[in-house]
């Protein structure tokens, strides 16, 4: 016990400030992954099978003396890391994320932790100074992939169902010193790292607070350095997220994101992979993410010689050669203010907007959607300028210019508007859940200050002699309200609609208050999702303070049920957020406000709930089947943020 004491001692627990700077990766939009380690010396074969990847321990069940053996024959002598970071630099490339140590757990530096490194391979050099050092000199930022998850340490837990290697013995917090201290070997001994990618947070021994404690090591050794969102179990936490293998379908709106993607079927190298993705897919993927504000991270799996394969060269001076061209639609712009058009997609780049058409239109026009700009000037990137027609038609802006020779990946158009975009989109209402006690103001918004927004209280449509919005609507009854953005008195938007309803609220609570707390009642059983109380008998109850869980040392197979009386100072609507690992539901007054249910990681659910001022009844539902178990209630009035609710809100049922 005292191991685990003095591991979990010794790692960080002060609250160091993350400064991250994360303009430049704003701007870079594309970065190379690179997944290079022992497992491309079997490059994806083992036994019968040769569709292994990075996994191929796990994937081919290799028990690790058999795997050890491939550190005698990891010799990359073609291994050229200027060369590495020269073929990214011209593909249009502004940061490198390289594996420092996959989920083999084999590091790419002389470690002092551990002698399963580079130094037990014939080849011996630290290969993350060399890289270092060539991007470096090649002008890329750097970035550490580094996995939590070890198969090789023997204090790692789980195990894999497959192997006999015992678990008795294993300290999980021991493994955690270890990672730390590795983390700390790699984020000092190397300079300024701009990138810390985590992978490998999903098993269930890393939980919530393991992630702040290791995203505080970090930052504190690196106050500037972007953190993904994996450090943290269920991907909660870091700088930014990391959707894999797809683009989020209208990107992730007011988040920072960067979509990872292979070029083959698997990140590290596989001999026989013939599924590689077309130039003119890695390219358009790359429009495709951009035109929604996100980063592509295109991954290479190097060879066991150190050398790129021959079909990942050829995309890349490809994927360059396009770059060459059109990287300004690329570089340093911001998502579409328009939206997703049918010929290709659109980037912004202050009051230039880049049409990167992936085919040319057979109307002949290029039609840009819900734009109210004039056009200064077009040009066709690689062409120069050229004279253009623009037509409005609707909301939309018919733009003809000369048919330029389509590039087979996709042809850009710039071109200049006469200002900040004036975007035609349909008003936007800040409800509130919809509801509202007594009475209450309800905000629209628009795109584009240039757009005025007109509505009526009737239920009929606005017209532009309708009232015109200047300020949050008063409303005091159940009221229908239509929207619609209008520019030059023409309406150019949809009709936005929307009904305020106005109720009683949850009438106060008429049971006794006892004294400040919460009962929270246990009950131990497999639960896969949130159990009908009423036909279980309960292993425990206590008097606590808070809806909480102790998160370090997290109960399995258990369910609990937290119930009191929630003191609400005034009527209003509420907004309560739900934070959970596994299921949960919140019921104020008997009514279910959020129901989370289901065997999930970390994650939050919302709900609103109309209160009148006194107790309600407040009862929140949670169980864990296994790993980290979280349950957490915040709330929030309109135009605030979620807090957590203090403890002498309250009461015991009396
Ligand atoms: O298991 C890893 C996988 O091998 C690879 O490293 C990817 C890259 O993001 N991450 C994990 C799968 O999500």
């Amino acid at each position: 016990m005292v191991s685990a004491l003095l591991a979990a001692a010794a790692i960080a627990t002060t609250q160091p400030q993350s400064n991250p700077d994360i303009d430049w990766w704003r701007e870079a939009r594309f970065g190379m992954f690179i997944h290079w380690g022992l497992y491309a010396v079997p490059a994806g074969e083992w036994g019968e099978r040769k569709t292994h990847g990075e996994w191929i321990m796990s994937s081919g069940q290799i028990p690790i003396p058999d795997y050890e053996k491939f550190a005698d024959q990891f010799n990359p002598t073609e291994f050229d890391a200027n060369e590495w970071a020269e073929m990214a630099v011209d593909a249009g490339m502004k940061y490198l994320v390289i594996t420092t140590k996959h989920h083999d757990g084999f590091c790419l530096w002389p470690s002092e932790q551990t002698d399963w490194d580079i130094e037990r391979t014939p080849y011996k050099k630290d290969i993350l100074k060399q890289i270092a050092d060539a991007c470096r000199a090649n002008g890329l930022k750097i970035g550490w992939y580094h996995s939590i998850m070890d198969w090789h340490h023997p204090d790692y837990l789980p195990r894999r169902g497959w192997e006999d290697r015992p678990a008795e013995g294993a300290d999980f917090n021991l493994y955690r010193s270890y990672l730390h201290n590795q983390v700390k070997e790699i984020l000092t001994n190397y300079g300024k790292i701009d990138v810390i990618w985590f992978d490998g947070e999903w098993e269930a021994t890393w939980i919530a607070p393991h992630g702040r404690e290791l995203f505080n090591e970090v930052v504190g050794l690196q106050p500037q350095i972007l953190v993904n969102n994996r450090v943290g179990a269920g991907r909660s936490g870091g700088h930014f997220g990391t959707p894999e293998q797809r683009i989020p379908e209208t990107g992730l709106p007011g988040e920072d994101w960067e979509t990872c993607m292979t070029m083959g079927r698997t990140w590290g190298y596989n001999k026989s992979d013939e599924n590689w993705k077309s130039t003119q897919t890695l390219i358009r993927n790359l429009c495709d993410i951009a035109s929604k504000g996100g980063n592509y991270l295109l991954n290479v799996g190097p060879m066991a010689n150190g050398l790129f394969p021959d079909l990942a060269v050829e995309r890349l001076e490809e994927i360059g050669d396009w770059m060459d061209t059109n990287g300004e639609a690329i570089h340093g712009t911001t998502a579409s203010p328009v939206g997703k058009p049918e010929w290709g997609r659109i980037t912004r780049k202050g009051n230039d907007l880049y049409l990167i058409l992936f085919e040319w239109p057979k109307t002949g026009f290029v039609e840009i959607p819900n734009l109210g700009n004039g056009i200064t000037s077009a040009e066709i990137l690689g062409h120069g300028p050229v004279g253009f027609a623009a037509n409005r038609h609707g909301p939309n802006i018919l733009l003809s210019v000369p048919k330029p020779r389509m590039n087979e990946n996709a042809s850009v158009i710039k071109i200049t508007l006469d200002g900040a975009p004036i975007v035609y989109s349909a008003p936007q209402f800040d409800s509130f859940g919809g509801q509202f006690i007594g009475s209450t103001r309800l905000a629209l918004s628009t795109a584009s200050d240039q757009v005025e927004v007109h509505y009526t209280l009737d239920g009929s449509a606005p017209t532009a002699a309708s009232p015109k919005y200047s300020a949050p609507i008063p409303i005091s009854r159940t009221t229908t309200i239509k929207a619609a953005s209008f520019h030059r008195n023409r309406r150019v938007s949809e009709t936005a609609e929307i009904q305020m309803a106005k109720v009683p609220g949850f009438a106060p609570s008429t049971l006794t208050a006892g004294g400040i707390g919460l009962l929270k009642t246990t009950y131990k059983g497999k639960f896969d999702r949130l159990p009908d109380f009423g036909s279980l008998t309960p292993d425990d109850t206590e008097v606590v303070k808070l809806i909480t869980l102790p998160e370090a040392t997290p109960e399995e197979n258990v369910a609990h049920v937290f119930k009191g009386l929630l003191q609400v100072d005034s009527a209003g609507i509420y907004e309560f957020e739900l934070t959970s690992d596994d299921g949960s539901k919140l019921l104020i007054d008997g009514q279910v406000i959020v129901d989370h249910d289901g065997n999930h990681s970390t994650s939050a659910k919302t709900g609103f709930a109309p209160l009148q001022a006194g107790r309600h009844l407040v009862e929140v539902q949670h169980f864990n089947s296994a790993g980290g178990s979280v349950i957490e209630l915040k709330q929030r009035t309109k135009g605030g943020t979620f807090e957590s609710i203090s403890a002498e809100l309250f009461r015991l049922i009396g």
